[in-house]
């Protein structure tokens, strides 16, 4: 039986001697022209994607970052969501979220071609949304595609992986700042913001960069186990929709309402909503 490692290294990463490992039944390894793509299928956790050695997609616990990147933003929309950018998430996970809320449309920037391709024929579960007529899939550089953006988007969603290679360029201010301007007057973007326990860095990093463009920020917390440590965080900017601003009844009636329409989800409920907010002391700690 051979076994998988994801060892923690690179850019970013404060556990420099622990990794985490998989039982693996088959593997199947290739190039693309953007990173090295593993697809693993293990006794655990379903079938695996793997990009330059870091675990991106479990089949397992998917259910988790895919429902905590998409519905504490979309919740906290009081009206109908029109038009969604999602940046990356090649796996379409996050788009089959999205879809939930009825959005007219959504955009979808993923700069790999190949990873799109393997998640299509590989997870059926996940990628299935792609296939929607209301999805609209590009490839490319989605640093550039905002550029030129204006007050277009409802919501935009960054599924990126760790800030190395293609990524870099997600975790920074100018990026940031087009994403606002890219955004309604009251748009939400949303990213996921790495281990605040295994990158608490990069983690603070993206949480001080979008406060210097967004009026409101909020990072909040998912359990996610095959992410290093476990303790995973998303962050959202927003120019005028506070997600903590809900009103409990509000959201319990939209949450019933996608429930009723769409199936149960597995994650995410009301008190999952305002209780992900709340952040240990050390994650902010003076260093
Ligand atoms: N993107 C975030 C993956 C980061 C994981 N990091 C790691 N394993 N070192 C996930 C994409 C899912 N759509």
């Amino acid at each position: 039986m051979l076994w998988f490692t994801e060892y923690y290294k690179g850019e970013g990463m404060e556990l420099q001697g622990t990794g985490l490992s998989m039982k693996v039944k088959s593997s199947k390894y290739l190039k693309t022209p953007y990173q090295e793509l593993l697809l693993l299928e293990t006794e655990d956790w379903g079938k695996v994607l793997v990009l330059d050695g870091a675990v991106q997609t479990t089949e397992r616990d998917e259910f988790i970052y895919h429902e905590m990147i998409s519905h504490p933003a979309l919740f906290t929309f009081p009206r109908q969501v029109e038009k969604v950018l999602v940046i990356g998430g090649g796996d379409g996970g996050t788009v089959r979220e999205v879809l939930k809320h009825q959005p007219k449309e959504v955009v979808m920037v993923e700069i790999d071609r190949e990873v799109v391709e393997i998640c299509k024929k590989e997870f059926p579960s996940i990628s299935k949304g792609l296939g929607d007529e209301r999805v609209k899939l590009t490839f490319g550089d989605g640093r550039e595609f905002v550029k030129d953006k204006e007050a277009e988007f409802d919501l935009i969603i960054v599924d990126c992986s760790d800030p190395v290679g293609p990524s870099v360029v997600l975790y920074q201010e100018d990026f940031y700042r087009d994403c606002f301007k890219a955004l309604k007057e009251d748009g939400i973007f949303v990213t996921q913001s790495e281990s605040p326990f295994a990158q608490n860095r990069v983690h603070r990093q993206v949480v001080r960069e979008l406060e210097k463009v967004f009026p409101i920020v909020r990072p909040y917390l998912a359990f996610i186990p095959t992410y290093p440590s476990g303790m995973w965080s998303f962050t959202i900017g927003s120019k005028k929709l506070d997600p903590l601003g809900v009103a409990p009844s509000a959201l319990g009636k939209l949450y019933r309402e996608l429930v009723e329409r769409e199936g149960a989800l597995k994650y995410y409920n009301p008190e999952v909503h305002y209780g992900a907010f709340a952040i240990p002391n050390f994650v902010y700690r003076e260093e």
